[in-house]
């Protein structure tokens, strides 16, 4: 078994932290590493020991790789954890951290690889059996294979980048006048963005739920689920609330996919922890992607799990057996997190800034993941997200109940943030009832700005 005595950490913000805190209990020393503008933040200040990566601009710093390899070198740390975003994705990243000698805290770098192709985790998702949505198999040729497609699986169809994700290089042909222009737009977009124009098209499902599945898996060939997670509730792309388990599921609906999910995740050969996202659709699931990472929201699955996932990625990357079979997890409860970010609740413009007073929620079923202290200032550089207010109680309606308390509570002065949009969705009736798919909330933010100019 490879020992993990000290793990970089290789991000910043409350992810840090998180993975820092799990190091601690476990009595693993830790590194942590930053830009010049994170300086004064508290995952530098918490570490045992920190390495300055180079300048606040995320490319010469976090995304740097020779920067990251240098900083585990120089403070002789075992291993690597990610995090999310930045490299946590990032196959060539967790080959070169392997080739180096480090133990990467996350999924083999062929899986990592496969799964960030799109159709070629497709084409695996189905053949280990997992429902997908139906569409082309493997990429479309061009304008004419996109209208032969469109015409067998019927309009609307939308246009996906193979190497996409989070939103880019999507179009969505409504009719067939639409489809070469959709083609056209996507492989453009995706070559521009990702320097790969391969796409390819599905059946456009018009309102779906987007509910997504964990799992953890160790090198021994043990997997688990962890439930699944409702992260319906997202403007732009950017998911705002996420929720455990998701309220549009019935218990014989929950078992099966997770049954599904696991055999599959099995077949593969899939270790560490990685999500599989499904639209949810008139009660089927249709698989979208694969998250080999961390994600923002599994503290709502350790909450209802009382499992802490950032523990059981470090025991399984040092080679450890899971720790616990399907059998032993009990669910229970409710979770909703809260993201809560520097930007105007209105606008959405990001909203950086020195931090005045500072005051963070608890008392029972509350967890605050933040970085955040008084004094601290929010550099105008990296995502805008600087806390997540995490509650569980024994059912959902106990978390609303602990969520407008905790919500009215946080004091967060000199900055905007999102915690007058997140009281007003606390009150929102279609919330409340569970009542929402992925278009609810842009519906709901334009609502609401509409009636405050009145
Ligand atoms: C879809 C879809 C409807 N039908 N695929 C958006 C991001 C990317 N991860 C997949 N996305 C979608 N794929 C089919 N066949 C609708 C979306 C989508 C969406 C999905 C999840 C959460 C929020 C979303 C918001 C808009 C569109």
């Amino acid at each position: 078994m490879a020992m993990i005595e000290k793990v970089l950490i290789a991000n910043r913000g409350e992810i840090a932290l998180r993975i820092l805190r799990a190091c601690r209990e476990m009595g693993i020393q830790t590194v942590a590493v930053h830009s010049t503008a994170d300086v004064d933040a508290m995952h530098v200040r918490l570490a045992d020991e920190s390495v300055c990566i180079g300048p606040a601009a995320a490319k010469d710093s976090y995304l740097s790789i020779p920067a990251i390899l240098s900083a585990a070198t120089i403070s002789n740390a075992d291993a690597i954890h990610p995090g999310y975003g930045f490299l946590s994705e990032n196959a060539d990243f967790a080959e070169m951290v392997e080739e180096h000698g480090f133990t990467f805290i996350g999924p083999s770098p062929d899986h990592i690889r496969l799964m960030g192709d799109k159709i070629a985790a497709k084409a695996a998702v189905i053949e280990a059996g997992i429902p997908v949505v139906p569409g082309s198999t493997g990429a479309v040729r061009d304008a004419d294979h996109a209208l032969e497609i469109g015409k067998e699986f019927g309009f609307p169809v939308i246009v996906k980048a193979t190497a996409g994700g989070g939103g880019r290089g999507m179009k969505i042909a409504e009719t067939r006048d639409d489809i070469a222009d959709a083609f056209h737009f996507a492989r453009a977009e995706a070559l521009a963005a990702f320097g790969n124009g391969a796409v390819y098209i599905e059946k456009f499902l018009t309102k779906p739920r987007h509910i997504e599945v964990q799992v953890l898996a160790d090198n021994h060939g043990n997997v688990v689920h962890l439930g699944e997670r409702d992260c319906s509730l997202q403007r732009r792309h950017q998911k705002l609330v996420e929720e455990a388990p998701s309220p549009a599921l019935n218990a014989s609906q929950r078992a099966e996919i997770g049954e599904i999910v696991s055999k599959a995740i099995s077949k593969i050969g899939y270790r560490n922890v990685g999500t599989i996202e499904f639209l949810f659709e008139e009660g089927q699931f249709y698989f979208i992607e694969m998250n080999t990472r961390l994600q923002v929201e599994h503290p709502v699955t350790e909450a209802i799990c009382g499992i802490d996932l950032v523990r059981e990625m470090l025991r399984v990357a040092s080679g450890a057996p899971l720790g616990f079979s399907q059998a032993d997890i009990k669910f229970s409860g409710h979770a909703i997190e809260c993201r809560i970010n520097a930007e105007h609740p209105e606008t959405f413009l990001p909203s950086p800034g020195k931090v005045g007073d500072y005051h963070a929620p608890g008392g029972l079923g509350v967890r605050v993941d933040s970085g955040l202290y008084s004094g601290y200032t929010v550099p105008p550089h990296y995502d805008s997200m600087i806390a997540k207010l995490i509650v569980h109680g024994t059912n959902r309606n106990e978390c609303l109940m602990r969520l407008r308390r905790s919500l009215g509570e946080f004091v967060i002065d000199g900055l905007h943030t999102s915690i007058p949009l997140h009281q007003k969705l606390m009150e929102a009736t279609d919330f409340i009832n569970g009542d929402y798919d992925i278009h609810w909330l842009g519906r709901f933010v334009e609502k609401s700005n509409d009636s405050d100019d009145e």
